[in-house]
């Protein structure tokens, strides 16, 4: 009998920045409605879908950016989401910024199951971008600056009749993040973007940024065996332009769903979870084909050295 999980990515438009919490909420709960009447189970949110791409913004005192961030999860305004999926029997992930009471801070993303209970945490292990102003650039890109590692490293969860692993946008693009899931049985990886072009016209400036974010998701899914959901926070925010292109992707690489619009959109797909098995058992049978012992390089070393004997 085959595992038929009604998956669904709920891309958002863009969050300007004086666009409350609130609001972004109810753009959520929205979605969860239009989820539940065409049957979705689990729905996957963006990066930071709780407010504007914040590490567009430099400020000196880190401090002075707090209002980004969550002091706890669930809270006041997003509590009514917890319960508006939890009356539909929905899953979600939800990408957000997280303060520690011990002043820690990180890029987060948590797993909630179909009771509005969280089930699992991640927070972004891939830091892209710097963390000091750079005036050449037309926008920052401070994630160093006002984002640590993630300290939890790539886990993953039984739900929704799957086992289910979380990553963030940059995550997408470093094969490891999905190898040491996919190591650990992931059938679902799920993940939210924030990919910014430069172009504000509505159209994209360099066609490569939505090639490189497909290739990522389609590849990777392939060489895991994985169904793999990407979405993204799009269009316009405060005179950045992200990319959109949210989909969900088969184990064989192939896209099924795909957004249209640079809006709030959710596509929706009824996965077979059961076609992991085939590449997981055939091609991609690690057990079967790895050989780790020609691997150590990938932990251990940090940046690439050529071999003492190529040295000049
Ligand atoms: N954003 C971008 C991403 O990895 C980026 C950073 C943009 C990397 C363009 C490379 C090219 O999609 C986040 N938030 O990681």
């Amino acid at each position: 009998m085959s595992r038929i999980v009604n998956l669904g990515a709920a891309q958002m438009g863009p969050i300007a920045p004086d666009e409350t919490r609130e609001s972004c909420v109810k753009r959520l709960i929205d979605m969860i409605k239009q989820a539940s009447s065409r049957g979705c189970q689990f729905v996957v949110f963006p990066e930071l879908a709780l407010t504007t791409f914040f590490p567009r913004y430099y400020e000196e005192d880190i401090t002075k950016m707090d209002h980004w961030y969550e002091t706890e999860m669930p809270n006041n305004a997003t509590r009514p989401l917890f319960e508006a999926a939890a009356e539909a029997g929905i899953g979600f992930y939800l990408g957000y910024a997280e303060l520690t009471p011990e002043g820690r801070r990180f890029n987060t993303a948590i797993l909630v199951d179909g009771n509005g209970k969280i089930n699992g945490k991640y927070r972004k292990v891939h830091l892209p971008g710097h963390s000091e102003y750079e005036p050449q650039r037309p926008f920052q890109h401070l994630e160093k600056r006002y984002f640590e590692p993630g300290d939890l490293g790539f886990g993953v969860w039984r739900q929704n009749e799957s086992i289910i692993g979380m990553a963030i946008c940059n995550d997408r693009r470093w094969p490891e993040t999905y190898r040491v899931m996919s190591l650990k049985g992931a059938e679902i990886i799920v993940l939210g973007y924030n990919t910014p072009d430069l172009n504000t016209s509505g159209k994209e400036q360099n066609h490569l940024r939505m090639f490189h974010n497909h290739l990522t998701l389609q590849s990777n899914a392939y060489m895991n065996g994985c169904w793999v959901i990407g979405t993204a926070k799009a269009g316009v925010e405060d005179g950045c332009m992200l990319i959109g292109g949210s989909c969900i992707v088969q184990p064989s690489g192939e896209i099924v769903a795909q957004a249209a619009t640079l809006e709030d959109e959710l596509v929706a797909f009824a996965a077979d979870i059961d076609i992991c098995n085939m590449p997981k058992e055939t091609i991609f049978n690690f057990a079967r084909h790895r050989r780790v012992e020609h691997y150590t390089n990938i932990t251990g070393q940090t940046g690439a050295e050529l071999p003492d004997h190529l040295k000049l």
